[in-house]
């Protein structure tokens, strides 16, 4: 049973080794997108979810396909366009530096080769596409990436973040990529606030937070945006502030060597919400997000091999404390 959507872009991504890109004989195939690595953490975890997406009629879209089908993830709402390319992006580790520092501090840039992709004609149409997927969903998932990638999936989130309530979450992760801001009109703050301000459940980072908005302070924040039940701050490395309406709740990060940051916030929207969706004690809800989180920042890849839902659950219960 289909109980989470995500939509959102998905990117092969091409990972070159250490050091400057042009330096870089070969590149090793992965996945990305941080709606499709959402997807694939809610599936991992037990909840049954479906991608809604576009991909091009390539190599690169039917990879993205059977990634996620292999990982259980429903794919029947994705779309295929003969005439637009899969988005694909290229990450260049160390970023663009071979300083052993930079690499040890698990740097990686982003270099985004996705302008006219066939995700970026994603659209309110999209929505019919879902075959009664939406209707029967409890929660939706996406992040200000979708928001970015072109007027007509502005219009996709904008729609999302209108419907009826009721029986159904809206889930939104900031994810502010400058790159994808450029070329388009709209101011991005303006923009972003209007997605935060339409859903149940936000994630925000506080550096992103702080460049958009102009403070990464979770109080702050949380005056500027009452509107979402669930509010998480993320202040990467430190702590995270979880507001619960008026409850509010502080978890230290836990303490580990980074590999990659790239995927980890995903990694934590995905445990959040998946012991959200399973009626776990709100105290825990932090907890799974930094414990997913950190399987991802350990690992290379965009979308971690997170734990056992067992281990999960017996840590989670472990080190959870109280909201005040
Ligand atoms: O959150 C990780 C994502 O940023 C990565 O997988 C690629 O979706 C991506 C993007 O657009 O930056």
């Amino acid at each position: 049973r289909i109980r989470a959507i995500t939509v959102g872009e998905g990117l092969a991504v091409l990972v070159a080794r250490p050091g400057p890109l042009e330096d870089s004989p070969t590149f090793d195939r992965t996945a990305g997108g941080a709606e499709l690595n959402v997807a694939t953490a809610l599936t991992q975890l037990g909840i049954g979810t479906a991608w809604v997406s576009r991909v091009g009629d390539d190599g690169f879209g039917r990879y993205l396909v059977r990634h996620l089908r292999e990982r259980g993830v429903d794919t029947s709402a994705v779309y295929t366009d003969s005439a637009r390319p899969t988005g694909l992006y290229v990450k260049e580790r160390g970023g663009g530096s071979s300083h052993p520092a930079d690499l040890a501090a698990g740097a990686s840039r982003m270099l985004y080769y996705r302008t006219g992709s066939a995700a970026s004609a994603l659209s309110p149409t999209d929505l019919d596409a879902g075959n009664g997927l939406l209707e029967q969903c409890e929660l939706i998932h996406f992040t200000g990436i979708t928001t970015a990638l072109s007027p007509s999936a502005t219009a996709l989130t904008d729609a999302l973040t209108a419907l009826p309530r009721r029986e159904r979450l809206i889930s939104f992760d900031l994810n502010y990529r400058p790159a994808l801001w450029i070329r388009r009109e709209e101011n991005a703050a303006d923009t972003l606030a209007r997605q935060l301000r339409g859903s149940d459940v936000a994630f925000l980072g506080a550096d992103e937070a702080q460049e958009v908005f102009g403070t990464g302070d979770p109080e702050r924040l949380r005056e500027m945006f009452p509107q979402p039940r669930h509010l998480v701050v993320k202040n990467s490395g430190h702590s995270v502030t979880g507001f619960l309406g008026a409850l509010r709740l502080e978890v230290p990060a836990l303490r580990l060597e980074v590999t990659e940051a790239i995927g980890a916030g995903d990694a934590f929207a995905g445990g959040y919400l998946a012991a959200l969706l399973q009626g776990r004690p709100h105290e825990q809800l932090l907890r799974y997000g930094h414990l997913c989180a950190a399987a991802a920042l350990t690992g290379t890849g965009d979308v971690a091999e997170l734990p056992p839902p067992a281990v999960l659950e017996s840590a989670a219960a472990a080190t959870a404390s109280g909201w005040a």
